[in-house]
């Protein structure tokens, strides 16, 4: 179903005043609002009254990460705190999180797309719903759950991890729907199946899975170990959280883009030059209605191509393809995003260390699985006693745990046991999973 026919279907055309005319509005409030934009403004030439038509965006500066990390943590905010009744965060390059803020208008905003990315990816009122995604700081789990409620689903608000209790509860409250990362998908149907169980007879019909990058293959993977169709939902936090975009269950092809709340731009990460439909490149992202912390041209770092064609769904919405890689260096690990600068930084603090790290990333059968090795400083004592070790191993995972939010294996090897650059780059990350 389409939750929203008017804004779902609207003609392209009406599309593109309805967008032009909240950018205008967009552009003089946070020009108003918020003095990062207006310097940024005054720097790229450009006042607010010459942006007119959707074209004019060119004109508009580039707003990126380090941006909201350099106003840590409410400097972009362009209402004043007290209106802000929620806020988020997800992981920055620094071990500093990156925070976002919400409005009342911009929390019913938010209910109201994913409500749209659940009726595209099957659900309807009255389903029991399953919500694996992460209730937290990260946007995940409560962006699911307002617009699960909004829509009249019935909620189970399980959050990540406990397979276990995942199993059971599948087993005992029937959802139809079920929402998590694609690859705690295919831990479930395989937790299932190491239990005697089979994921085929499930209650499970439909799947939103994202967070993290994934692929055809996995999407074939899942849809042949359980009775669900799985669609894609894509977002992030500093755009609102997920539901930026959603597959339709009638295609399952490519993510709907929410235009009239999201404008989205695919540029070549190089030049900032915009690419033909079709084309990969970074996708960007203004946010036309958001309130507490609106967006202007967000550079992702996500890779994708667009498709504005009609969709078989009846939707009218541009799609964007599977995100296909990244322009950084963030690693996404079971959802959460990981920066090496993180492990970098954490590694530094520790004397007995030397900053000689390499991060494996491998996939035990479904779930990705980080380890970080690390040389002993050769001046010490060379880690000669092993428990020594081992304790030392403890506390650095401790610590990675409170920058990086989730559990890194540690391994201290001996000195000069890594690669060394041989002139050209580093590669610091080995990435074994395979799909
Ligand atoms: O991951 C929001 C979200 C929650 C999306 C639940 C979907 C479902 P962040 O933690 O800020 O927000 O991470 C955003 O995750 O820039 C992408 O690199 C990656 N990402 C999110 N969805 C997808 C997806 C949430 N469907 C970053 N495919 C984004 C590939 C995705 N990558």
């Amino acid at each position: 179903m389409i939750w929203n026919v008017p804004a779902e279907t609207m003609p392209r055309d009406d599309l593109a005043a309805l967008q032009a005319s909240r950018l205008q509005a967009l552009v003089r409030r946070v020009d108003e609002r918020v003095p990062f934009y207006r310097q940024a403004f005054e720097r790229a030439g450009v006042r607010p009254e010459q942006i007119r038509t959707l074209a004019d965006i060119r004109r508009l500066p580039w707003t990126r990460k380090t941006d909201l990390r350099d106003h840590y943590p409410f400097g972009l905010f362009a209402v004043p705190r007290d209106q802000v009744v929620r806020l988020h965060a997800s992981s920055g390059t620094t071990g500093k999180p990156t925070v976002v803020g919400y409005t009342r208008a911009d929390v019913q905003m938010w209910a109201e797309v994913c409500a749209r990315c659940l009726a595209a990816g099957g659900g309807r009122p009255g389903d029991v719903f399953h919500n694996a995604y992460g209730y937290g700081l990260f946007t995940g789990g409560l962006g699911m759950h307002y617009g699960a409620e909004l829509m009249g689903m019935t909620v189970v608000p399980v959050s990540g991890g406990n397979t276990e209790r995942q199993l059971l509860l599948i087993g005992d409250f029937q959802p139809r729907v079920i929402a998590c990362t694609p690859s705690y998908m295919l831990t479930l149907a395989e937790a299932a199946l190491a239990r005697g169980l089979d994921p085929r007879r499930l209650s499970l019909r439909f799947a939103v899975l994202g967070a993290e990058p994934w692929t055809e293959a996995m999407r074939r993977q899942i849809e042949r170990l359980l009775p669900v169709r799985a669609v894609n939902i894509y977002g992030l936090s500093e755009v609102i959280g997920p539901g930026v975009s959603n597959e339709c269950v009638e295609a399952q092809q490519g993510s709907h883009v929410f235009e009239d709340h999201f404008l989205v731009e695919v540029v070549d990460p190089r030049s900032g030059e915009p690419l033909p439909p079709g084309e990969v490149g970074e996708l960007v992202f203004t946010t036309l209605t958001k309130e507490a912390l609106p967006v202007i041209r967000y550079r992702t770092g996500d890779l994708a191509s667009l498709d504005p064609s009609p969709c078989r769904c009846g939707r009218t919405l541009a799609r964007m393809s599977l995100v296909v890689g990244r322009t950084d260096d963030m690693l996404i690990i079971r959802g959460i995003n990981v920066f090496p600068s993180q492990v970098e930084s954490v590694v530094v603090q520790f004397p007995e260390l030397s900053p000689h790290y390499q991060l494996r990333i491998t996939r035990e059968r479904t779930l990705d699985d980080l380890e970080v090795r690390i040389e002993a400083d050769p001046s010490g004592d060379g880690g000669a006693a092993a428990d020594r070790g081992a304790a030392l191993e403890a506390r650095v995972t401790e610590r990675l745990r409170g920058v990086v939010g989730i559990h890194i294996r540690v391994r201290v090897v001996s000195p000069g046991s890594l690669p060394r650059s041989e002139g050209g780059k580093l590669r610091r990350v080995i990435d074994e999973r395979t799909s």
